[in-house]
């Protein structure tokens, strides 16, 4: 009993790369923590007090209690119960989590782990592919890699082996597909999908368009992306790429970011690249400073990233502009409107009148601003301290006191720059599909922003995090309801697994009237509804959901599947509202810059924002056509979810291995509780015991009928395909006969399509000789 665990003894009972019913079954009757096991094994996990594992060994077990010793070789006398299995040495690294004999939390971190310290960040969980944010250049991209995967002559979890299997079985099915990347601020969804598509592009099915997204990609980073305090590079807007349908589609862009962002982090990287980047003559045309001028950069004191040259990143842009066809002009004016929008926010006011009215200050702020925008400084002034009111028939002009006034100011420059966002969108997308038919199938990648939980949270981490739940909720439905649904319904031998629902705080959300979606829209409504008014009217009516709790003044709590997270309710109503006063439309149609056509089509044609008749009620009120920014992002959300119902997914999930951004550093709790709220243990439990891959007889019979040795007397699809069963001698407990469908366990259905291809590969090489000989 003294010689050092080898774990080979355990060998018969490791599971083979495939899962078999007898290790789950084994797995059954000696459960995680049976102290039998635990004996047998003699390494076994234990929490250290600072709730991280750590391999011990067994010295002895007695009753309830089991001396282990530790690796510093600290020796100490535990809980029997609290032991948890390891795996043998030999398991140390497997590819698929479904091979661990033992799945155990602490077996799973230690795997990922142990492949990460050998760069290796990914790994299988089941179907879902786990990356691990290695946070520095890995060799595992380039050519040679997308070869050996086309050609699969390396099987190493990979997003390329995701991205080929997703154009395999569209082809195959002849279903859309898409790669849906989900995962925390700063766990690499964006690098992740960016890998997706070079894999694409590679193979694109000639058609080059991947090739032409990922040249567009500078301008949606410089525009939609931020230097935050989770990741210096984070995507501020969620998007969906949808390769062959050459379009992204754009849901929410926090604009909140233009006018404030908090210490440490940056506003867009365009405004610094601009100000670093931009030759001489630009510079003078636009009056440019350096970024630490400008107060909407100079508020959170943080101009550079570390690594990353912004002047150099202009001309990236640059490039990457005229590669969509934005010609020199329109490119000039893109640049004026960031400076205008930079000027905008050095323009002060000061006192006029004895009830705090205000006027703005004439001074280069001001002048530059009218200049870059086409505008007369009094109609700029008259926009930025004035607003006309509809009062029944008549119009009065109310003056703005000191705050109204700036906030006049930073929704113009919010919008300024919004618009300007939706304009190159809207570009790169007609120029990708400039001569492209929006035929054929598809496959899309998903990168929506990751689940936020900072220290103060607020309206745009409400809609990410809401976001996310929808997603979460996809992700559950596909991998575990329809799954299960799916085999009882075609009547297969089945015991349910359970897994964690997140229907009730959906429903938090979506309910009508009473959930935080309907109660938003209708407290923004109210001319006097207030931050603090609404949050009471949360807390009145939600206080029974177990997924909400009220907290101090105008806060309010969610616990959401990844974790709870406190809201501040200042801002919201406002930026739900997402008013721009009607002056300042006005001012912005009628300016003479270049660019009132991106305002025009941005703002003013929009069927949700009509500017036919006033836009606000008499006394304030919103006017009621106007859809809020909420429902606007549950639209779209919606939409969006059912576009991807229509697919056949293929889920990657991030892993952020530290937060300080920093390789080599693999912080177990945070990496656990990443694990454990997007369901990875549950995955491999299910698909383990699962049957994933399925085809209906009919379909599994045309495929791979014409293998058969033996003429099937009977040719229906069923015996058809019972026979092909039994040539290919596949073990009766690696599929089961559904009463439509031929269900089977991972892998299996890999060795026909194999046949399959070298037998259709021999016939064709057949054929080519036999016409080369008859020429
Ligand atoms: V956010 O929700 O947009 O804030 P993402 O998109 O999840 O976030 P991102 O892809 O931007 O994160 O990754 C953050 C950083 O991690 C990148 O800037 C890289 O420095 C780093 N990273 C991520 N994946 C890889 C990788 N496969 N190889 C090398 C990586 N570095
Ligand atoms: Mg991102």
């Amino acid at each position: 009993e003294d010689s050092p665990p080898r774990g080979d003894e355990d060998l018969d009972s490791v599971a083979p790369s495939m899962p078999s019913i007898a290790s789950s079954r084994r797995e059954h009757r000696w459960g995680d923590t049976n102290p039998y096991a635990v004996k047998k094994k003699l390494q076994s996990w234990f929490q250290l007090p600072n709730r991280n594992w750590e391999l011990g060994r067994i010295l002895s077990t007695s009753g309830a209690e089991s001396v282990i010793s530790l690796p510093n070789d600290k020796v100490v006398t535990v809980k029997t119960e609290d032991l948890v299995s390891a795996n043998p040495d030999i398991l140390d690294g497997v590819d698929d989590l479904m091979q661990l004999s033992y799945l155990n939390e602490p077996s799973v971190l230690y795997n990922l782990q142990y492949r990460y310290n050998q760069d290796m960040i990914y790994t299988k969980a089941g179907p879902v592919l786990v990356a691990v944010n290695p946070f520095k250049r890995v060799s595992l991209y380039g050519n040679e890699y997308i070869e050996a995967y086309k050609r699969k002559a390396v099987e190493s979890p990979h997003v390329y082996a995701i991205a080929d299997t997703a154009i395999r079985e569209m082809v195959r099915d002849e279903v859309n597909q898409s790669i849906i990347i989900s995962g925390e601020s700063g766990a690499g969804k964006t690098e992740t999908a960016k890998i997706a598509m070079q894999y694409l592009a590679a193979l694109g099915g000639g058609s080059g368009i991947e090739h032409e997204i990922l040249k567009t990609n500078p301008i949606l980073e410089a525009f939609g992306n931020a230097k935050t305090l989770r990741n210096d590079n984070s995507s501020r807007f969620t998007d969906l790429l949808l390769c062959l349908f050459p379009l992204y589609d754009i849901v929410l862009l926090e604009k909140s970011r233009v006018v404030q962002c908090t210490e440490g982090e940056r506003s867009y990287h365009i405004f610094y690249q601009l100000c670093a980047g931009a030759p001489p003559a630009l510079r003078e045309m636009l009056n440019l400073k350096s970024a630490d001028e400008y107060q909407y950069l100079k508020q959170s004191n943080c101009y550079s990233i570390s690594g990353v040259n912004d002047a150099e990143e202009f001309s990236v842009v640059k490039e990457a502009l005229d590669v969509v066809h934005i010609n020199k002009e329109d490119q000039q004016s893109v640049f004026a409107m960031l400076a205008a929008v930079l000027w905008l926010g050095n323009i002060s006011f000061s006192v006029i009148d004895n009830e705090n009215h205000v006027e703005p200050v004439e001074d280069e702020g001001l002048f530059n601003v009218a200049k870059l925008i086409g505008c007369g400084v009094d109609e700029l002034k008259l926009a930025l301290s004035t607003r006309n009111m509809r009062v029944g028939v008549d119009s009065i002009v109310q003056k703005l006191t000191l705050s109204q006034a700036i906030d006049t100011r930073d929704a113009l420059a919010k919008s300024i720059y919004a618009c300007l966002f939706e304009w190159l969108v809207e570009q790169i997308n007609k120029s990708l599909a400039v001569g492209k038919r929006r035929t054929g199938r598809s496959i899309s990648i998903l990168d929506i922003y990751g689940f936020e939980s900072f220290d103060r949270n607020s309206f745009e981490q409400f809609c990410i995090n809401y976001a996310n739940e929808r997603l979460q909720q996809h992700f559950n439905r596909h991998l575990f309801k329809l799954e299960q649904d799916e085999y009882i319904q075609d009547g297969i031998d089945w015991t349910k697994v359970e897994f964690e629902d997140n229907q009730d705080c959906l429903g938090l959300f979506e309910k009508r009237p009473l959930g935080l979606l309907s109660l938003l829209d209708e407290e923004s409504t109210f001319p006097n509804g207030t931050d603090l008014t609404f949050a009471n009217k949360l807390k009145q009516h939600l206080s029974s959901n177990s997924c909400f709790k009220g907290e101090r003044d105008k806060s309010f709590a969610v616990s959401h599947y990844a974790g709870e997270v406190s809201y501040d309710t200042t801002g919201f109503l406002e930026k739900n509202r997402d008013l721009l006063h009607l002056d300042s439309i006005q001012l912005l149609s009628s300016c003479s810059c270049h660019l009132p056509q991106i305002f025009a089509s941005s703002m003013l044609n929009r069927p949700e924002k009509p500017l036919v008749g006033p836009l606000y009620k008499t006394g304030g009120g919103v006017d009621s056509q106007k859809l809020s920014v909420a429902t606007k992002f549950k639209s779209q959300l919606f939409l969006l979810m059912k576009r991807l119902e229509n697919t056949t997914p293929h889920f990657i999930r991030c892993i952020k291995p530290n937060n300080l951004q920093s390789p080599g550093l693999y912080e177990q709790g945070l990496v656990l509780q990443q694990l454990r709220c997007c369901g990875v243990l549950e995955v491999v439990r299910i698909s383990r015991s699962g049957f994933p891959t399925r085809m209906s007889h009919q379909k599994f019979a045309r495929r791979y009928g014409f293998l058969l040795l033996e003429n099937v007397a009977s040719q229906d699809p069923l015996s058809v395909s019972v026979a092909i069963l039994h040539q290919f001698n596949i073990l009766p407990e690696m599929y089961q006969v559904g009463y439509t469908k031929l269900f089977f366990r991972t892998g299996q259905i890999g060795v026909l399509e194999d046949t399959r291809n070298r037998t259709l590969h021999g016939i064709l090489r057949v054929q080519s000789c036999f016409r080369g000989h008859q020429a």
